[in-house]
């Protein structure tokens, strides 16, 4: 009973993060989206397309054993462990080469506009 406060806490946080991420003027983005990514079986599944500066995805990990969404460029290092979710804000434009520390064939990539 002790420990609920603090991952109440927690939550709170990290949303309170993502929500002043979304007010942050960032170029032309209007409004920001959330994409949702999911990885099941070892694999990334069908990334999300028309992705903006602002946005943000959620990444869903359906496996058994903790998932890694980092960038090859290190401007990110996401870890999701296993059935939980991990947001990322999307903070520069370009595609993105990602994979998985854990698992070597976990590659995919994504792009981001302004
Ligand atoms: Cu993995």
């Amino acid at each position: 009973m002790v420990r609920l406060p603090v991952e109440c806490f927690r939550t709170g946080m990290t949303l309170a993060i993502v929500a002043s991420a979304a007010i942050v003027p960032v170029g032309a983005a209007a409004r920001a989206a959330d994409h949702v990514a999911t990885m099941a079986n070892m694999a990334y599944g069908p990334l999300p397309t028309g992705m903006k500066i602002g946005d943000t995805i959620t990444w869903v990990n359906k496996d058994s054993v903790p998932h890694t969404v980092t960038a090859r460029d290190h401007s990110f290092d996401l870890r999701v462990g296993p059935g939980q979710k991990g947001r990322l804000s999307l903070t520069k434009a370009g595609t993105f080469q990602v994979y998985c520390i854990y698992h070597a064939p976990m590659r995919a990539s994504f792009t981001v506009s302004r």
